[in-house]
């Protein structure tokens, strides 16, 4: 039996076992917070958030810019091999397809005009002066070991016979590679850019080289949308990437009304790189950008969009390729951005992102001289980098460039006038 000594031994024991167990399972007072704490919180505390600070977790993959892998600055590099003719506006290249690294090099295509004028607007435009900046250009093509310097190449898509897609231009491209073939579609331009509007559907061209020779389809492969759709007019930046087994298209259309065209962008699917093409039926998937520029992130996709709609200078994503919500918000975002994208064709469910493309500036050169110039962009879109300088949100503009931004000679009269009416009142 058990002496006394025992069984307080015991008895102390089983207390101590007791509230041992009670504080186990007593989960951490859930310290009600008052006000939102001093150190950001990583999760979305549990307390009743303004619309701001719910957007702020349930909108941004990271509540600090630093931290969201979606979004980056972006820099520049004015790139070598490219001769512009003094930029007098009779050459021209811009609107670059993504970059892609083969035969131990990079290589990218873009719309080249050389023409004895530079553009003249679609009434002065006759079958060797341009009526815009991509109008009576070919598809060229260069190669680069470094992606900063380059070797202008030659022609790689030609204009094709009246009365075939393209004869009046070849212009915006993009690459494919599907099952070792390559693939670039490119807007077909059957009238001189400018006449009713920016009007074209897109073709393609195939090969079994970067290097060409490219082989036209001679088909419209992505045809303009029936009467009264947003696209019925016009499909632009044709941009493949494989996603879910198929080729998803993202593709631009300008409409409404000429001097205040909308952009969106909408998608086609495919399961043949010759089509046929389905529309998405939720098209447009994004409601604001110009040129297309996206890339497979984690396993969905990314966008860039710039230039144009309330969503302009944003990254977005899309876990479905569909349904794009903001990710981050940017400035200073690449024109055109055809970024170099190592898993565009792969089919990857585990998209690692970009750090870099080629992009271009347009308008370049005097009154009269319109023309665009190809440029570098880098920047730490990637799962792979973590580059705090690209992190960093401000971008430090000196006076000089807000200065730039100068106000117009009407808007300054305006002003003064509301001036003016303060003193009658
Ligand atoms: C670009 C692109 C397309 C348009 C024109 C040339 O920014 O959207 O290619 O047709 O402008």
């Amino acid at each position: 039996m058990f002496n006394l000594k025992q069984v307080l031994i015991i008895v102390l024991v089983a207390s101590l076992f007791s509230c041992k167990t009670e504080v186990k399972d007593e989960k951490p007072e859930k310290k009600t917070l008052t006000s939102f704490p001093q150190k950001l919180p990583e999760e979305k505390p549990d307390m009743e958030l303004s619309a701001a600070l719910n957007r702020l977790y349930d909108a941004y993959p990271a509540p600090k810019p630093q931290d969201n892998e979606l979004f980056s600055q972006f820099k520049y590099t004015e790139l070598k091999g490219f001769d512009y003719n003094n930029h007098d506006g009779t050459i021209s290249r811009r609107d670059p397809s993504k970059v892609i690294f083969e035969n131990g090099k990079y290589y990218v295509w873009y719309t080249y005009r050389n023409t004895p004028t530079p553009p003249r607007g679609a009434d002065k435009c006759t079958d060797v002066i341009p009526s815009s900046d991509w109008d009576l250009a070919e598809i060229w093509y260069a190669t680069s070991e470094d992606g900063f310097t380059w070797e202008e190449q030659g022609v790689a898509i030609k204009r094709p016979e009246k009365p075939i897609v393209g004869w009046r231009a070849v212009t915006t491209t993009d690459i494919l590679k599907w099952k070792g073939k390559y693939y670039l579609y490119y807007q077909g331009f059957m009238e001189a850019s400018g006449k009713r509007g920016d009007d074209c559907p897109v073709a393609v061209s195939y090969a079994d080289s970067p290097d060409g020779p490219w082989t036209p389809y001679n088909k419209i492969v992505i045809p303009n949308g029936p009467e009264g759709a947003w696209d019925q007019f016009s499909i632009h930046d044709p941009y493949p990437l494989v996603h879910n087994g198929k080729i998803y298209l993202y593709y631009k259309s300008d409409f409404g009304q000429k001097g205040d065209w909308i952009r969106m962008q909408g998608l086609a699917t495919a399961d043949n790189p010759l089509g046929p093409f389905t529309k998405h039926p939720l098209n447009p998937v994004i409601n604001s950008g110009h040129e297309t520029s996206l890339f497979p992130f984690k396993t969905g996709i990314a966008a860039l969009v710039y230039k144009d709609g309330n969503e302009h200078n944003t990254v977005q994503y899309a876990e479905d390729g569909v349904n794009f919500e903001i990710a981050a918000i940017s400035e200073l975002m690449p024109y055109a951005a055809a970024p170099f994208v190592p898993d565009a064709f792969t089919d990857t469910k585990d998209g690692r992102g970009i750090t870099w493309g080629l992009s271009h500036f347009i308008n370049l050169g005097g009154k009269g001289q319109f023309h665009s110039m190809l440029a570098r962009f880098d920047c730490d879109l990637s799962r792979d980098v973590n580059d705090p300088i690209m992190k960093e949100p401000r971008v430090m503009y000196g006076p000089d460039f807000y200065f730039k931004q100068n106000l117009t000679a009407k808007q300054k009269k305006k002003i003064n006038d509301q001036t003016e009416k303060l003193r009658i009142k």
